[in-house]
């Protein structure tokens, strides 16, 4: 029996705004699902759908570590989907190159028959929820309605989600509405029932954004951003958006603070493609001493000009839903310290005493798992025991290292910001950009090696500006422009750019910089810059560090690696360069002028760097 219209006006909390009702009312009958349900957010409710997500066989409780639970997904639904991720803008030139773009008549006119009824059998679940501290002026409240348990425990850590949120809307705060189906109805429209499976998803997957009319819709996936909308979909293509209309900024990036050994206090920001060390710089622990890092977000900044028109940062996220492979005790304990409760961890393997195991956690691999499909794994199989997209989901207070400000509504003020990605050449461990205008260029021009972080050829080198690759709401080169404005705006008071590089390679293929901890020494020299403590080299992809300026005391660096480190070979660059120019020319004459003022300067260093 499907729900009906009376059913959910009687259902529905008394907080709940006429308007709200009446849209879950909409959806309801659009998806019909057996029952409507309210979530509140709190631990009682909670332990009444892991009880339930347990019994159904989705989640399998781990002895080892309290409150926390396995799940392993279907083989074909591991990452964000980029291929079905569509920008539903009313004019195709407002999604730009870079996006798939679809009529907003056209593509309701595909999801509602896919919609239709697509929850038969199931429970509707209604998330309220705040990106942001609750009531905070930069944060922003939403509605995601899901039939998926999964998606309300991960929603529940990585949101402040249930009753408050739901009694701001109430109060009339403006909501963004995110639909999300699995797309695995369990009756048929003859009333024919079948059995559920441990992660019901669909082969067909949309996940749509309409940036006028600011909705999500999302069909066939459970996975992570696909499914988790309050995340990729609305904290930074929507947000982006709104960003975009308001003057500020919503950006896929980490937000960390740091102290000095003169107990000076920073904070900076840094954007880096999925899977590229976000979660690991945000909670380093630097190796060189006297230096503390401390977490405020690892994944998304929205930030705004302040009243003393600096930039300010908030994290709108809740948890960290961070990849697993490769998290240990050398490359972040703090993650790892972490996860020892509460934490819902997916496509990872199974140990013998129940629990949980992944590439990279151990040096030694246990002798039997099993693996991320439910297959027994030993180290002979030839295959990873973890997808490599598999992730954790925790709370971020969960982390030792949060900051005592990472809740603050204001946000923290910015000093530096970093661009990076993985890139095996060409690209230096760190340059300072020569102002803003250059770091906007540098940011536009980031490509990286792509990650499992989602679907296509792991390791082919792309664009990726900014990181907001998957992840810009409206044409990139709007986004630029926009970039450009703000930075026009802070005037003397904007961060300072710079961009680093932890991944470049040598020759053989090894890894020339020692990475993690220790890139709290590139840190360290792009504050001593600021601060106006050393000098630097002008160089081609800006100033980078005197050599000696750059602290590896105790590394036990071979012979040239600060060389090879920041070798700027003109004639890569030169390659670059055009690389760029052909990419640029994709956006047409939506371009910001000065971006190619940027590309012309970065060719006369290149030609000085030549003659030198
Ligand atoms: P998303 O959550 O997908 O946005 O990714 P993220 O940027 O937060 O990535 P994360 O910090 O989880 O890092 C992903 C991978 O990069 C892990 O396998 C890390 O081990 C690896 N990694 C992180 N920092 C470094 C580093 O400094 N050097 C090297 N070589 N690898 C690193
Ligand atoms: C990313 O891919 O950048 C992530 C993971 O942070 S997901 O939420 O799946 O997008
Ligand atoms: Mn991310």
């Amino acid at each position: 029996m499907t729900v009906d219209a009376t059913e959910i006006q009687q259902g529905a909390p008394a907080a709940a705004s006429a308007d709200l009702v009446e849209w879950v009312t909409t959806v309801a009958e659009l998806t019909k699902p057996d029952a409507v349900y309210w979530c509140d957010g709190s631990e009682e409710e909670r332990d009444r759908l892991r009880a339930e997500a347990v019994a159904s066989g989705q989640f399998i409780p781990l002895e080892k570590r309290p409150g926390s639970f396995l799940v392993r997904s279907d083989p074909a639904d591991v990452a964000r989907v980029e291929s079905r991720t569509f920008i539903c803008s009313e004019k195709e030139e407002d999604a730009g190159p870079t996006n798939n773009w679809a009529d907003p008549a056209e593509m309701k006119a595909t999801l509602m028959p896919l919609f239709d009824g697509s929850m038969r059998g199931r429970t509707l679940y209604v998330i309220p929820f705040s990106m942001g501290p609750l009531g905070g002026n930069i944060s922003r409240l939403g509605v995601e309605l899901t039939d998926s348990i999964y998606v309300v425990l991960n929603m529940r850590i990585m949101t402040r989600m249930g009753a408050e949120a739901l009694k701001l809307i109430g109060e009339g705060q403006y909501w963004v509405p995110a639909v999300h189906t699995v797309g695995y109805p369990l009756v048929d429209a003859d009333g024919n029932r079948r059995d559920d499976v441990t992660w019901p998803c669909n082969e067909e997957k949309y996940i749509t954004h309409f940036p006028e009319t600011r909705e999500i819709w999302s069909y066939g996936s459970g996975y992570g951003g696909n499914a988790l909308l309050g995340k990729k979909c609305y904290a930074l293509r929507i947000a982006s958006v709104l960003a975009r209309d308001e003057g500020w900024l919503a950006e896929h990036m980490l937000i960390l603070k740091i102290t000095g050994p003169d107990g000076r206090v920073y904070h900076l920001t840094a954007a880096f493609p999925s899977a590229c060390g976000k979660t690991n710089l945000a909670m380093l622990r630097p190796t060189i001493p006297g230096w503390k890092v401390e977490t405020v977000g690892d994944d998304i900044a929205w930030m705004r000009q302040g009243e003393d028109d600096r930039l300010y940062a908030i994290n709108p996220e809740a948890g960290f839903f961070g990849v697993a492979p490769g998290t240990s005790l050398d490359t972040n304990p703090t993650a790892l310290e972490a996860l020892d409760h509460d934490t819902i961890f997916t496509n990872v393997a199974l140990t013998d005493d129940g629990d949980v195991w992944w590439e990279g956690m151990t040096k030694e691999p246990p002798a039997h798992l099993i693996d991320w499909r439910g297959n027994d794994w030993t180290p002979e199989s030839g295959v990873p025991s973890s997808h490599p997209n598999s992730r954790f989901t925790v709370r971020a207070d969960q982390a030792a290292s949060i900051s005592p400000e990472w809740e603050d509504p204001t946000g923290v003020p910015i000093d530096v910001i970093l661009f990076g990605g993985r890139r095996a050449s060409n690209v230096p461990l760190i340059s300072e950009s020569y102002d803003w205008n250059h770091g906007v260029f540098v940011g536009a021009t980031v490509s990286s090696e792509q990650t499992a972080a989602a679907e296509g050829a792991v390791g082919s080198l792309r664009r990726d500006p900014f990181a907001m690759l998957p992840f810009c709401g409206y044409n990139m080169a709007d986004y630029w422009a926009h970039w450009f404005r703000v930075g026009e705006k802070l005037g003397d008071k904007a961060p300072h750019i710079f961009q680093v590089n932890w991944f470049r390679k040598d020759s053989e293929g090894n890894w020339l910089w020692p990475g993690f901890g220790d890139n709290a020494r590139a840190i360290e020299w792009a504050l001593r810059r600021i601060n106006g403590e050393v000098e630097a080299v002008d160089a081609i992809s800006g100033r980078i560090p005197v050599e000696g300026d750059l602290n590896t005391e105790g590394l036990d660096l071979p012979e040239g690696t600060y060389e090879k480190l920041f070798a700027l070979d003109p004639e890569a660059w030169s390659v670059e360069a055009d690389l760029t120019e052909e990419y640029f020319a994709k956006f047409g004459d939506k371009v910001p002028a000065e971006l190619h003022t940027q590309l012309e300067q970065l060719r006369a260093r290149i030609a000085a760097a030549r003659e030198a």
